[in-house]
């Protein structure tokens, strides 16, 4: 009898504990719930509608504008525009303290290689657009004037991964990028091969491509020098804003460029010039730009985020 009891007992225990549990599971779902809504709402207040950009002169900074207007939820929002190392050193602080950020970020850069858990805002309205390339485009009249250079700058191409081994290096190390660019052409002689395969040496004939101040455009044009160089040309690299980079190239005042992220992050400069330029394709694809906010920001589309 006394058994019998104490087994009910138990049972009674038992169920009640599973019911309170549950209650306890459930009433987490609804707080889960309202966390996700007040957090987004408190997304937009904690970052004060301010997505954290990089140069003035950048394609990602036009772009990032054209987004603020395109999208309703941005409306009222402010892109900061400093500098690219000022961008990432508000993302350390953010990252950090786990503070919301919103950062206009792109790939390849060493910034997914220092920080893995971060993620790119779905784009709806497709402005930042999807993967895209990193073009060759050579003045008018290259190919006739300089037929060696143009044949190296057609055949010249590598992937993402070469790219960011150079950045990632430069990063870890400190080293300056055109030093390790140098260091990687003389590491990968069979790459570097392929572009000058069929082209007769020069005699110091000098040769001026433009570039970009980022990273990732001191590896590729470093590279493009020291692999021209020992064709026997002298190249001068000269990194300016990308109106500059397209401009000059369209005027004729420079010989080529390794530069354009195109169709997307470059598209205005690219429209404005086409028809005075000679567009020899990507040398590099896989390029992505966008906006980009850490894992643990609970929000996954630029439309997640709201009008100020
Ligand atoms: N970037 C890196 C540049 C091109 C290279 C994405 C910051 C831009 O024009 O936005």
């Amino acid at each position: 009898m006394m058994k019998v009891f104490l087994k009910k007992t138990l049972l009674l225990v038992a169920v009640i504990s599973l019911a309170v549990l549950t209650a306890c599971g459930g009433s987490d779902d609804g707080n889960d719930g309202e966390t996700e809504e007040n957090a987004t709402v408190n997304y937009n207040e904690a970052v004060d509608h301010t997505i954290t950009g990089i140069e003035p002169g950048a394609g990602i900074t036009v772009t990032t504008e054209k987004a603020i207007e395109e999208y309703e939820e941005l409306s009222g929002w402010d892109l900061e525009i400093s500098s690219t190392a000022a961008m990432m050193s508000e993302l350390e602080k953010a990252i950090d303290n786990e503070d919301p950020i919103i950062i206009t970020g792109w790939n390849p850069h060493w910034m997914f290689a220092k920080y893995p858990d971060m993620k790119y805002l779905d784009d709806p309205k497709n402005v930042y657009g999807d993967e895209e390339g990193i073009n060759t485009l050579t003045r008018l009249g290259l190919e006739d004037d300089m037929p060696e250079a143009y044949k190296i700058l057609d055949q010249f191409e590598w992937d993402v991964e070469d790219m960011e081994s150079i950045m990632n290096e430069a990063n870890e190390t400190g080293e300056e990028i055109e030093t390790i660019a140098e260091q990687w052409v003389k590491d990968n002689e069979d790459k570097v091969a392929t572009w000058t395969e069929g082209v007769d040496d020069v005699d110091g004939i000098d040769f001026e491509l433009v570039s970009t101040p980022w990273d990732s455009e001191r590896a590729s044009s470093g590279v493009l020098k020291v692999a021209m160089e020992q064709k026997g040309f002298n190249v001068t690299v000269t990194p300016v804003d990308v109106a500059i980079v397209f401009e000059s190239v369209a005027n004729g005042d420079v010989d080529a460029t390794i530069a354009a992220w195109l169709p997307y992050t470059h598209k205005d400069f690219y429209e404005n010039n086409k028809d005075d330029l000679n567009d020899l394709g990507p040398n590099l694809v896989g390029a992505k730009i966008g906006l980009v906010v850490p894992e643990y920001m609970d929000i996954d589309s630029i439309e997640d985020l709201e009008a100020k």
